[in-house]
């Protein structure tokens, strides 16, 4: 039996609510016992049936006031108390239950991980733990003891301050803690362990001394120092930004190796995946540094936009999670390049947040309806939930955005809030009107808007007709006109900026699209202009016009705005794998247009004035990337004209390449802006040069010399991308270096799985066996198995089925020890509409021999019965 899907319209307010709970763990990984002391309270008078949520524990005993008490019915989720004789506004109960965190292999709840033991609670892990009104609008005040082995566990960790601890007789010790700030279960954490800590501390703006301790495990304290670094400066960049103060006098951050997700935000005790915490020159790449620094603070920013003010309900997870995305895009934008990051989180909406709204899976940033919530932390949420905040700030400005937050966190501050709350805070506090721009909440589907124009020469005046379609989805069959903030710059042929001006008046340059057909006028053009439309992206939608080549080499040129010239080149990249993939698909020969081969030698030759942008208009998109272009994906011919496309252009400007590669020299490896940049062109160039005949010599040689896990790993995948014959060669070396660290071990598992070769299935079968590989670690199935099924599209899209029947394969093993992450990685899977029908039936295919499982998990079911429906 699964359980019953949810509705968003169904909330109801908690007959009762817990205020205080008193936690005692005796820990051991093979037998734990809970005892759960509880302070209920009755919030509806004439309730008398308290329903408690609880699953995957053995239940001991129940007391109700001190006496044990007899009158409940359980059942596989639940346990409900018949309350009839209990009076008082206020009565307590005492849960016992037995956990084996050993056998926890679904890393929710209490679980082991490593050598240690901790916790994930959210969505609903609390549960797993002990009987609970495990919702987040339920708040209460935790004190929780710990009691474990001193020598396994000398550390003993929970949210809040610690308050008493103590030895005992028989080499277990103690530990109690005490968090201030009442809040939901999800947010509650343990963590249990040996580990090195790294101590530091920040002094707040108004002179509070923070403490700061970053857990790490035994040896790896020489790659923790990032993380902490990160820390401060997101607590400081938090303050300035967004006036916004930590509250507790400890923070504490633990990195373990077993983990579902990136990171986890529980009060006062961050919990990581170890990949987003540990780093140093020599394990860690540029890109593995940045995300550190966006997840330290995305973690961190929860405090306040997430904690502090937290969720009524699960339908309202992106009123958390959209704003802390926007709100880690921003501090990775001061502290980095602003153009450089909206690109790169642009490039990842654009694949997989569109990809995942044409899915079964569309939902919108507020779903209606969720059956298991772990399949709700999505694309959709967090990414575009970000983007509408965005656009928020867009419509607001900094200044009234900013007084917007005040008001919304002075209002919510310690309390369960929704999305409504949020925008209703912004109309308030700014005065502008955002009742239509509400529908982004309710509405799923990737907007498109369909933008043509007309030059009046005499009357030196130029229109814009705009006209927005959004195309029914999966889960909503009609839709609305939205309100959409289309900003715009139009140049003259030459490049220079002509003024927005209507009747002598200046119009913004953000124009506000609310109907379903519009007209913009502009007067005093002097000439027929190159519009840039949807400059920064300023929203999540599809644009159509129709760019002739010259024009998107003009603004590839001249644009003015960063984001502009590299969508400019994301275009024409476009255009030529169109063009090339319809050759392709009847039999003629394959091209590359010389116009934007010189354009894109121009901007090679002037890497010196935008390393980091020359460094993002050369990469070609990745084949995921230019699928999404397409209603019907060919990955076949997707796979080869990129390749076509990668040859094209390492071979016509070979010799460009090479001079630039030689001109970068970097001293000594260093963490800043200038250097990433460089690096970044001078391995580019590399990628582009394994291509040619001066590949197999010079990326040998790279991989050589590197001090630094980014140039290494940069010689590796040249060398996989392109087959060179050094690659058995480097990839042997780097095998034998690192075969005892999982987290290096999954750069090379992400290269094994992508390779071109045509035998790669055969060898992630035979990794699956490897010794660094576990099935049982999240990290090492999605460097493996992940990276197989969504980034060698040839490969496991054969047509003969082989891939799809490896990944079922994996998903039944998947389904009964991680079910969360399998409903990940079943992804590709249900989105079998996209593909032919020859492939259709395949995947389909597989999804049915996945129905059919005995014991589906609710996870696995809801999405599988979306994409069979
Ligand atoms: N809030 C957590 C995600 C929890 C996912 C539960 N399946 C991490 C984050 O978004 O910061
Ligand atoms: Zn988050």
């Amino acid at each position: 039996m699964h359980a019953k899907a949810k509705y968003r319209k169904d909330y109801k307010k908690p007959d009762f609510t817990v205020t205080d709970i008193h936690l005692d763990f005796q820990l051991d990984p093979q037998k734990t016992v809970v005892t759960a002391h509880s302070q209920y309270q009755r919030l509806n008078p004439a309730a008398t049936v308290l329903r408690l949520d609880g699953h995957s524990f053995q239940f001991a005993s129940i007391k109700v006031n001190g006496k044990d008490f007899a009158t409940y019915q359980q059942d596989g989720e639940s346990l409900t108390l018949d309350l009839s004789d209990i009076d008082a506004e206020r009565f307590e109960l005492e849960v016992i239950t037995r956990l084996v965190p050993a056998k926890n292999t679904s890393l929710q709840g209490l679980y082991q991980s490593g050598e240690g033991i901790c916790t994930q609670c959210e969505a609903e892990g609390f549960r797993q733990i002990t009987y609970m009104l495990d919702r987040p609008d339920v708040l209460a005040r935790y004190t929780t003891k710990i009691t474990a082995d001193k020598s396994k566990y000398p550390y003993l960790l929970s949210n809040g301050n610690r308050i008493a601890g103590g030895d005992l007789e028989d080499g277990r010790h103690w530990v109690e803690w005490n968090d201030p700030f009442p809040k939901p279960s999800y947010l509650f954490a343990l963590v249990a362990g040996d580990f090195d800590l790294l101590e530091d501390s920040f002094t707040t703006k108004s002179g509070r001394e923070v403490k700061l301790e970053l857990f790490v495990d035994r040896g790896n304290l020489n790659r923790a120092s990032w993380a902490m670094e990160s820390l401060k400066k997101a607590m400081k960049w938090d303050e300035e930004r967004f006036d916004l103060e930590y509250d507790l006098d400890i923070y504490m951050i633990v990195a373990v190796d077993f983990f579902n997700m990136g990171a986890m935000e529980n009060k006062g005790l961050n919990v990581f995946n170890s990949k987003y915490v540990l780093a140093n020159p020599e394990t860690a790449t540029d890109e593995d540094y940045l995300n550190i620094e966006s997840v330290i603070g995305h973690e961190y920013f929860h405090n306040w936009t997430g904690n502090r003010v937290t969720c009524r309900d699960w339908f309202q997870l992106s009123l958390k999670e959209g704003l802390t995305v926007f709100r880690d895009q921003e501090f990775s934008s001061d502290v980095g390049s602003r153009a450089v990051n909206r690109i790169k989180n642009v490039k990842f909406l654009r694949t997989a947040q569109f990809a995942e709204d044409a899915s079964p899976m569309s939902h919108p940033i507020r779903p209606e309806k969720v059956l298991e919530m772990n399949n709700f932390y999505t694309m959709t949420v967090y990414e575009k939930g970000a983007e509408v905040i965005r656009m928020m700030h867009t419509l607001l400005g900094e200044k009234k955005f900013q007084q917007g937050m005040k008001l919304y966190i002075a209002e919510n501050d310690g309390k369960a809030a929704t999305c409504e709350d949020f925008v209703a805070a912004m109309e308030q506090a700014s005065g502008v009107d955002l009742t239509q721009f509400r529908r982004w909440y309710s509405q799923s589907g990737t907007p498109e808007l369909t933008v043509t124009d007309s030059y009046d020469e005499k009357k030196r005046s130029y229109k814009l007709y705009v006209s927005q379609m959004t195309a029914p989805t999966a889960d909503q069959m009609d839709k609305v006109n939205l309100h959409i903030p289309l900003k715009i710059a139009l140049y003259d042929m030459n490049g220079m900026p002509f003024s927005l001006i209507k009747d002598d008046e200046a119009v913004n340059d953000v124009l506000d699209i609310l109907l379903e057909d519009q007209v913009f006028e502009f007067h005093n053009i002097t000439s027929k202009p190159v519009p840039a439309l949807l400059c920064d992206f300023s929203a999540p939608v599809k644009l159509d016009y129709d760019y002739s080549t010259a024009q998107l080499i003009a603004l590839l040129k001249f644009a003015h705005n960063e984001f502009v010239r590299w969508d400019a080149m994301q275009m024409l990249f476009a255009q030529e794998l169109r063009r090339n993939l319809s050759a392709y698909q009847q039999g003629e020969q394959l091209t590359f247009s010389a116009e934007i081969l010189s354009a894109l030698q121009q901007v090679l030759e002037n890497y010196q004035s935008n390393v980091e942008l020359t460094t993002l208009i050369l990469t070609l998109p990745k084949e995921t990337e230019f699928a999404e272009l397409f209603k019907t994906i060919d990955p076949e011919g997707i796979a080869v004209v990129c390749d076509f496309m990668q040859h094209a252009i390492a071979e016509g400007l070979q010799d460009l390449w090479l001079k630039t590669y030689h001109q970068i020299n970097l001293e000594e490896y260093c963490i800043d802006m200038r250097d990433i940049a460089l690096r970044g062109l001078r391995n580019l160039c590399l990628q582009y040069l394994a291509f040619t005949d001066y590949g197999n010599a010079l990326v040998n040689k790279h991989y050589l010399y590197a001090d630094n896990m980014t140039d290494k790993l940069a010689a590796l995948a040249a060398a996989t991308k392109a087959q060179l014959t050094c690659r058995d060669k480097v990839m042997k070396d780097f095998e034998e270096k690192w075969q005892h660290d999982g987290l290096v071990m999954d750069k090379w598992f992400n290269l094994q799985a992508t390779r071109p070769d045509g035998n790669v299935l055969t060898l992630v079968k035979q990794l699956m066996d490897h010794p660094s590989f576990n099935f049982n670690n999240p990290n090492r199935l999605r460097a493996l198995v992940g990276s197989f099924e969504s980034q060698n599209l040839r490969a496991f899209h054969a047509v003969d089925g082989s891939g799809y029947r490896f990944l079922t394969d994996v998903l039944l093993r998947l389904n009964e020890s991680n079910p969360q992450v399998a409903a990940r990685l079943v992804e590709p899977l249900i989105r079998f509409s996209r593909y032919d029908s020859q492939r259709q039936t395949l995947m389909k295919r597989a999804l049915e021999r996945l129905r059919e499982v005995e014991n589906l998990s609710n996870d696995l079911f809801e999405k599988i019965e979306k994409a069979l429906q």
